[in-house]
């Protein structure tokens, strides 16, 4: 699946012909610097739980994978988390300068809401879903969405002071794009209201779960680096899940929500689930 998304991701990039060469490079570049396509991955199974058009899915997919791109093109820039190295490679702005890095990001953006504009025309996806995923995906990428994640944890890293702060951080920096691609595939498929409501809680559960392995994961990086510090004194290092519950807690929280999140998808009566089912437990399990 994730190779299909390589390669229709190319297949949708702007015409060379029609575009400045250094401008599709850099997009090209970070497209397809890989990346685990979680995002895409759900799109298509959502539409699959429900036996929706996978070939429109994929263009859905193909257009949050480039809206997520663009996000970590700009978080690496040095106004922001200022990163040298993305995927095990260079970040685009070390490659094309910073510039060219920021315009690529906001390329990425704005051709993602055009090929789902296209959905219509192409494969015939009900107009009104069409306006519904355009709708989501601005709300779920922009102020309300991960825009907003992005500057509340930006503002945090002066004082985060409570675990409700951080859930609202990792919510909208992490889970509101994962929910995106739920609803892009279910609504793709045709899902009722009540499926749509389960899918979008199965999304806000494992993409909380998804962060908080990702905290979780770090802090473990951080203490095989740091070679014999004690738990606490690497807890203290980063404002995360674990600085606020506790390592043990945290592992158990990432258990419970992956729980629920399938709970939720197994009420919802769709056709099949399972490759959702697996890809929660897939993230529950992930060691990197
Ligand atoms: C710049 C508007 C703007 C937002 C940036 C995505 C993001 C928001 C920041 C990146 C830093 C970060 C840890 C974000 C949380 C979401 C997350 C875990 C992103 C990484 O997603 P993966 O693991 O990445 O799916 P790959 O490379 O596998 O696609």
């Amino acid at each position: 699946m994730s190779d299909q998304v390589t390669s229709h991701l190319a297949d949708l990039m702007p015409s060379e012909w029609l575009v400045p060469t250094s401008l599709s490079e850099s997009m090209n570049y970070s497209l397809m610097a890989g990346g685990k396509r979680l995002r895409p991955l759900l799109v298509l199974s959502a539409c699959e739980s429900l036996g929706g058009n996978q070939e429109a899915a994929l263009e859905a997919a193909c257009a949050v994978e480039m809206v997520h791109t663009y996000s970590l093109i700009h978080d690496d820039l040095p106004a922001m988390d200022n990163d040298d190295y993305r995927r095990g490679k260079l970040t685009n702005h070390k490659v094309y300068g910073e510039a060219t890095a920021i315009l690529a990001g906001d390329a990425l953006l704005t051709h993602a809401f055009y090929n789902i504009s296209q959905m219509h025309r192409k494969y015939g996806v009900n107009a009104e879903s069409v306006l519904s995923i355009i709708e989501e995906l601005s709300e779920m990428a922009g102020p309300r969405g991960m825009v907003g994640g992005q500057i509340a944890d930006m503002e945090g890293e002066q004082g985060l002071t409570d675990l409700a702060h951080l859930q609202y951080i990792h919510i909208h920096k992490t889970s509101d794009l994962i929910v995106f691609s739920l609803l892009a595939g279910g609504r793709i498929a045709g899902a009722n209201e009540y499926q749509l409501q389960a899918l979008r809680t199965f999304g806000l559960k494992i993409g909380l779960a998804f962060q908080i392995q990702d905290d979780i994961l770090d802090l473990i990086g951080d203490e095989n680096k740091l070679g014999k510090k004690t738990q606490s004194d690497v807890e203290q290092q980063k404002v995360t899940y674990p600085y606020f519950i506790g390592l043990d807690a945290s592992r158990t929280e990432v258990e419970k929500l992956t729980r629920e999140g399938k709970e939720a998808l197994l009420s919802a009566d769709l056709n099949d689930p399972s490759r959702l089912l697996e890809i929660a437990d897939y993230l529950l399990n992930r060691d990197h």
